[in-house]
């Protein structure tokens, strides 16, 4: 468990994304606070890359710090954070828990969801500032862009809530957002995203379906924001997930423009709607044939055709930090990863309680295509169930592309451990087991036609099982050399630490 006990500030008192600062400021060596003109085209996320992004983005880079930057050019008001989730053991401190538990903590709260609130009363946080139509969201805030390729600037921490038009039943997903005009936003939906079924339903009727989009806000919600089905099925509200971890229900506050609801606390709320039959091209307005950097670490092309969102307001908190993502690298991994592992973890239990004892989602998946599976075999009957596991958790977590099956005397985090597990624990004929011809992610490059022409369409995968466990039978050959588990800290109370602190506030 991790320990931050000064000053009173704890994972539970984390109410917002500045209480979430305030304690990543008391934490050595996750936050940096710098006071350097930024521009927020490409600068920004050219300066953060090698700082903190982290896998997949392109070395140099590594798992770092999160940044936030107080002097945005041409943005007096205006902060930008970075890569608040970048860092697992610094989303851990943030939940209250460790690197290893973060997984089983999600899905206790999976599982006894506590619902939102409706803020009452005073003015919520969200909406100290309000600007109205006619807007330019250009001039309020500073989207930042990842590369000079982008097709614009892009909001890519926003959280989207909207509901149902024809059951009332509510979502919210993350989806990226770019804009293109003083009050138009394109928005790419996965395809089967909830929020995108809402908008199909209330399409067919010939209606705009209203919504908002919240940026900054307890770390916890962006978390459980991004379970997908079937741990999350349609009608299911994540936000009850984030309750759960925090023991309350998160606040929603009534937005001032449309019939949409948005988090009360959010640093920055854009509301508005949905256009029915109205479509937009990604690069619009820059043809650069790119959209942004996406999960898979490469850039993505350029959509022909979106969805189009109408703002119709903008509020903020006075002095708004904008949250935002660079990369997308580790924390994108963590992000859709942490869920995924809950979700992986969750139905493995009901399938075979005891058998995983854990799950990673290893950055370089970007937390969506590969994970490492650590199994338990202790009966010569559990033979066989790691790959029973693998099947489970394909169908826990559908984009999920390789699963490495290790032994629990692998560490699951350490990339090395692993590669040593493929290497002497593994013969490519006899222990890999490919699914051919299953749905996958569309981002992966590799699940297209052009790249396998017996695939029958996009975004169809050969799902791999990399068996790297033991033979049960062969136990005894595989035994790790025996270390004495000596009283190492006695022999380093002298060293220098071995971290130097982040310069804080
Ligand atoms: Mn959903």
């Amino acid at each position: 468990m991790q320990k931050n006990k000064q000053k009173g500030i704890s994972p539970a008192g984390i109410t917002d994304l500045r209480s979430a600062i305030r304690l990543l400021e008391r934490t050595p060596g996750q936050i940096i606070v710098t006071d350097e003109p930024v521009d927020p085209n490409a600068e920004l996320a050219g300066v953060y890359k090698p700082i903190g992004a982290g896998t997949p983005v392109i070395p140099p880079t590594r798992s770092g710090p999160a940044m936030l930057f107080r002097n945005i050019k041409g943005y007096k008001d205006v902060q930008v954070i970075a890569g608040v989730l970048a860092n697992r053991e610094r989303t851990a401190i943030l939940l209250g828990s460790t690197s290893e538990g973060l997984p089983r903590l999600l899905m206790k709260a999976l599982k006894s969801p506590v619902p939102p609130t409706k803020r009452s009363g005073s003015t919520a946080p969200c909406q100290e500032v309000i600007h109205k139509a006619p807007l330019d969201i250009r001039k309020i805030l500073p989207a930042p862009t990842n590369t000079e390729l982008d097709a614009g600037p892009y909001f890519t921490m926003g959280l989207l809530r909207a509901e149902d038009p024809e059951t009332g039943e509510s979502d919210v997903t993350i989806h990226r957002l770019c804009v293109q005009g003083p009050d138009t936003i394109t928005i790419w939906f996965t395809p089967g995203r909830h929020i995108d079924a809402f908008r199909i339903k209330a399409e067919k009727k010939g209606e705009s379906l209203p919504l908002s989009v919240s940026m900054g806000f307890d770390p916890a919600i962006y978390l459980a924001a991004c379970f997908e089905p079937p741990a999350t099925p349609l009608g299911y509200d994540e936000l009850g997930i984030a309750g759960a971890i925090r023991g309350r229900g998160v606040e929603l506050a009534e937005c001032v423009s449309v019939n949409a609801r948005a988090i009360a606390t959010a640093e920055i709320v854009l509301e508005g709607e949905l256009l029915p039959d109205e479509r937009m091209r990604e690069d619009i307005n820059t043809n650069t044939g790119y959209c942004m950097p996406e999960f898979t670490g490469y850039m993505g092309k350029a959509n022909p055709s979106l969805p189009i969102m109408k703002v119709r307001a903008v509020t903020h908190r006075k002095k708004p930090i904008l949250q935002t993502i660079v990369g997308p690298g580790e924390e994108h991994g963590n992000l859709a990863g942490i869920p995924m592992e809950a979700s992986i973890l969750g139905l493995v239990h009901d399938c075979m309680p005891g058998k995983v004892t854990n799950v990673y989602a290893h950055p370089a998946g970007g937390g969506k295509l590969l994970a490492i599976i650590q199994c338990r075999k202790e009966v010569p009957s559990d033979e066989g169930r790691q790959r029973q596991a693998a099947l489970v958790a394909f169908t826990a977590f559908p984009e999920l592309k390789h699963a490495i099956l290790v032994d629990e005397d692998v560490n699951i985090y350490d990339s090395s451990d692993i590669l040593w597990a493929m290497t002497t624990r593994y013969q490519g004929d006899i222990d890999t087991v490919f699914i051919p011809g299953v749905r996958c992610h569309p981002l992966d490059p590799t699940q297209a036609r052009e790249y396998n022409p017996a695939f029958r369409g996009d975004s169809i995968s050969c799902k791999t099982i990399f068996d790297c466990t033991v033979p049960y039978a062969m136990k005894d050959r595989f035994k790790r050399s025996p270390f004495k588990d000596a009283d190492v800290e006695r022999f380093l109370k002298d060293q220098p630490p071995a971290r130097s602190k982040a310069r804080t506030r």
